[in-house]
């Protein structure tokens, strides 16, 4: 049986669900500056290298004045778009709080930011990566479905005790994908990607990762790495895709087929794989 996330210890101040009041009032100038500073980084990094869809739910975060979003305008933003809303939580949540909030259309956002000194590296998930990283495309009908369909299949595998395999379709898509789109032009969407300086170019032009067409039951046999760029990226030809792909799939047959399947190591080439680059694995040995 797949275990999920260590024990995780709700805060007094938490709700039951786990939210927090995003009390903006509490962040500092040094903190929306350096909200500021991320965002003119990335956001002039990403035409030509992020989905259009993406470029286009960034829009939805220009709001009135500059620093960390207030998630009341932004939900209220979101909510006219396709009926998601952000709210705050300290940090991490269980599994079981996390995919409930996405099957009810709720992004978790974490109510804290980065240190100036860290702007390129951190642990867990904070309101840059949150809202920058996720909430475009949660403005995007297709992808917001997706995110909602993953919630709700989220719940299901905790029954199944497949949580690790679903965790994977996650990071290969929602915080790890590529996207393929007019004249096999691949761009960036997943959030650990966009949110990234380093990733958003490493992942597109390094020589080093292989980049592998999407497929729903090898990802999900594939593993990943938390600490450093990924080794293989998956690579797909449309949110439509996803979402259809994902919503047609029979999880409890599916699950069953896999658990007789070798986890594959992250940098596996498989006969079977679409091969767009053979990744030469050069950044990884350099380390
Ligand atoms: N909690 N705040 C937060 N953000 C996440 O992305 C998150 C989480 N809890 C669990 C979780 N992700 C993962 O276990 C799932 O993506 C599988
Ligand atoms: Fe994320």
């Amino acid at each position: 049986m797949d275990t999920g996330s260590p024990q995780l210890t709700r805060p007094p101040e938490a709700a039951e669900d786990w939210t927090v009041p995003q009390d903006w009032d509490h962040f500092s100038r040094e903190e929306h500056a350096v909200w500021d500073l991320l965002f003119e980084r990335q956001s002039k990094q990403l035409p030509g290298r992020a989905a259009d869809e993406f470029v286009e739910g960034l829009n939805v975060l220009h709001l009135s004045q500059p620093g960390i979003p207030n998630f009341e305008e932004l939900s209220e933003k979101l909510t006219k778009a396709t009926g998601w809303s952000v709210v705050a939580v300290p940090g991490l949540v269980p599994d079981d709080v996390f995919f409930d909030h996405l099957a009810n259309r709720r992004f978790p956002a974490g109510n804290f930011i980065r240190r100036r000194d860290q702007l390129d590296y951190l642990q867990e998930p904070d309101v840059f990566h949150d809202v920058f990283g996720h909430v475009p495309l949660l403005a995007n009908p297709v992808f917001a479905d997706y995110m909602e369909a993953y919630g709700k299949g989220g719940l299901r595998s905790l029954e199944f005790g497949s949580i690790k395999k679903l965790a994977r379709l996650y990071w290969y898509t929602v915080e790890f994908g590529l996207i393929r789109q007019a004249g096999n032009d691949l761009r960036i969407y997943g959030a650990g990607i966009v949110s990234s300086h380093g990733e958003s170019v490493f992942s597109l032009d390094s020589p080093s990762p292989n980049r592998l067409g999407f497929d729903l039951e090898r990802v999900m046999r594939t593993e990943y790495r938390i600490d450093d760029y990924q080794q293989t990226y998956f690579v797909i030809d449309s949110f439509e895709k996803l979402l259809q792909e994902t919503q047609e799939a029979d999880f409890a047959p599916l699950y069953e087929r896999l658990q007789a399947q070798s986890d594959l190591p992250i940098t596996t080439v498989l006969e079977s794989d679409e091969v767009i680059t053979r990744g030469t694995q050069d950044y990884v040995r350099a380390a």
